[in-house]
């Protein structure tokens, strides 16, 4: 086998080219919504089942109680407050204000969000949907602190994945859990119904080391005034996901979403964990550029969870 053959046979085919010289514009998505065996017993009703394969996205209230959620916020403010936190690189701060603006990788750096990880309320539905075993891809607390928490810009989620971190096709999705009221007005996340069908190539290439900026204020890899035009006029709305601290918002990898800048006294704080199909697991960028960190993006120590039934005491 010759060196060219070799590397034409190592690069896993690009179903999502993006960027690189592209022309904005929507493509079909080429991945089933849900990978569910139809034999298999679901963990929530069927009917949500249904709404998170028709729209992308569900937000399931009081999955955890007052308890549990008083114990994350605990958790979340002691990572606040630690300064050796705050000086790590899977820390990113908010660009004018200096305030965290995220934690990376708290899914192996935290004890209480690796066993929320594993929580079978969480990676049990995941392994539902996904039909298949999983692992986690990338976890973060985002933290949209209050009075001064900066937005993030509309995005699929998959475009970055896919040509920054080389997952090949559409089997992941995302478990975003309120730590803090998540209120109409102090920057809940906004998704598009249904724009998880359809793939909005971007245009622009991918800066050295994009994501010391692009955690910050992305730029690239977001898509045209006009593929968003059309995303909104077929899905006909902006759904704002709000809930009390304990829900869970999970939306498929590539739902167009975004998120308001929080200018209110009240922190929106949510944690974030993706989970990946084993089967999925990420290949070369489909991008030129070097791969990105494992603290952004699991690649070295990729490991197939195994959904616990766990209990988190809250210290009164
Ligand atoms: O680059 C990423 O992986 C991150 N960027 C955004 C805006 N959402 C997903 C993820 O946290
Ligand atoms: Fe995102």
């Amino acid at each position: 086998m010759s060196v060219n053959d070799k590397q034409n046979w190592n690069q896993a085919k690009d179903f999502y080219p993006s960027r690189g010289g592209k022309t904005a514009q929507l493509i079909h998505r080429q991945d089933p919504v849900l990978y569910a065996e139809t034999a298999s017993h679901s963990p929530i009703d069927n009917e949500l089942v249904k709404q998170y394969e028709q729209q992308g996205f569900l937000v399931l209230e009081g999955v955890f109680t007052e308890k549990e959620a008083r114990c994350f916020q605990q958790e979340l403010e002691s990572m606040r407050n630690d300064d050796l936190r705050k000086a790590s690189e899977e820390t990113i701060t908010e660009s004018g204000s200096g305030d965290i603006r995220s934690i990376f990788n708290v899914h192996q750096n935290n004890t209480l969000f690796k066993k929320l990880a594993s929580d079978v309320r969480l990676a049990g539905l995941a392994q539902y949907l996904l039909g298949d075993e999983v692992y986690i891809h990338q976890s973060r607390v985002n933290y949209k602190p209050e009075f001064r928490g900066k937005e993030f810009y509309w995005h699929s989620d998959f475009e970055t994945w896919h040509v920054e971190d080389g997952m090949p096709r559409m089997r992941a999705l995302s478990m975003s859990i309120t730590l803090t009221e998540n209120y109409p007005h102090n920057g809940p996340l906004m998704m598009i119904p249904h724009s998880h069908q359809d793939y909005a190539v971007c245009e622009g290439d991918t800066p050295a080391e994009h994501y010391k900026s692009s955690l910050k204020k992305q730029e690239y890899g977001i898509p045209s005034d006009a593929s968003l035009q059309q995303m909104l006029e077929k899905g006909g709305k902006i759904v704002v996901a709000t809930g009390k601290p304990g829900s869970v918002i999970i939306f498929d990898c590539n739902v167009m979403h975004g998120s308001n800048s929080n200018i209110t006294p009240y922190p929106r704080s949510n944690v974030f964990f993706v989970y990946n199909a084993l089967s999925n697991r990420v290949a070369e960028p489909f991008s030129t550029n070097p791969p990105r960190p494992e603290y952004i993006c699991t690649r070295q120590r990729i490991q197939a969870l195994v959904p616990q039934t766990v209990q988190f005491t809250f210290d009164e």
